[in-house]
């Protein structure tokens, strides 16, 4: 079994129902268990200002499936929920964007999979959630705690869990 880290992102549409949805749908479909979850954060948009906040959240799972498996699955998952990609910009509005953060320890560098993800350690949206599942996970060299250590996390907020809500 591999162990798998996942980001998921999205700013359009209900979200956090969106995302608890999907989860269900990545475990099935990847005949995964699902060994970690975040808290849902709300995050400022990065790489393109004009658009909604974001909501962010990380899950640890453990898989069987190949990265590319795996991938293909995920692909399909935002598809089920309105993912769009035909009609989308770069770093655009999308109801669910799912990217595999880290697979064991590989190392890949090809256009359609890249691990671990290129652009994890730029970005505190991806690094808050995963320094609660993960803080000491050697990823790269570095570990979520390190990373973060050098990032601004201005605007990020960790939402209440759902069942906390009134
Ligand atoms: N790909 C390569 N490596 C991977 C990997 N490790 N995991 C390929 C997943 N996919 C990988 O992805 C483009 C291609 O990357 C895929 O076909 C896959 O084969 P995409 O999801 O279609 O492209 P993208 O999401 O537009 O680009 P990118 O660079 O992944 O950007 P983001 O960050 O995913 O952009 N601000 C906040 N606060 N929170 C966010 O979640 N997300 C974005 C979206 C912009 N700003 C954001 C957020
Ligand atoms: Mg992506």
């Amino acid at each position: 079994m591999a162990s798998v880290l996942i980001a998921l992102g999205g700013n359009v549409g209900d979200v956090r129902a969106t995302f608890q949805k999907a989860i269900a749908h990545i475990c099935g479909m990847a005949q995964a268990a699902l060994v970690a979850r975040s808290s849902d954060y709300a995050t400022p948009p990065w790489g393109d200002a004009q658009q909604d906040r974001f909501i962010n959240a990380c899950i640890a799972i453990e898989t069987s499936l190949d990265p590319h498996a795996l991938l293909f699955v995920l692909h399909k998952v935002e598809a089920k929920f309105g993912r769009d990609r035909a009609h989308e910009r770069r770093w655009g509005p999308r109801t669910l964007d799912l990217d595999i953060i880290a697979y064991d320890d590989m190392r890949l560098d090809k256009p359609e999979l890249t691990l671990p993800h290129p652009r994890l350690f730029e970005r505190a949206f991806v690094l808050v959630p995963l320094a609660e599942i993960a803080p000491d996970r050697p990823i790269a060299g570095r570990t979520p705690r390190q990373a973060l250590a050098g990032l601004a996390t201005d605007g990020i907020e960790r939402l209440p869990d759902l069942q906390e809500m009134p």
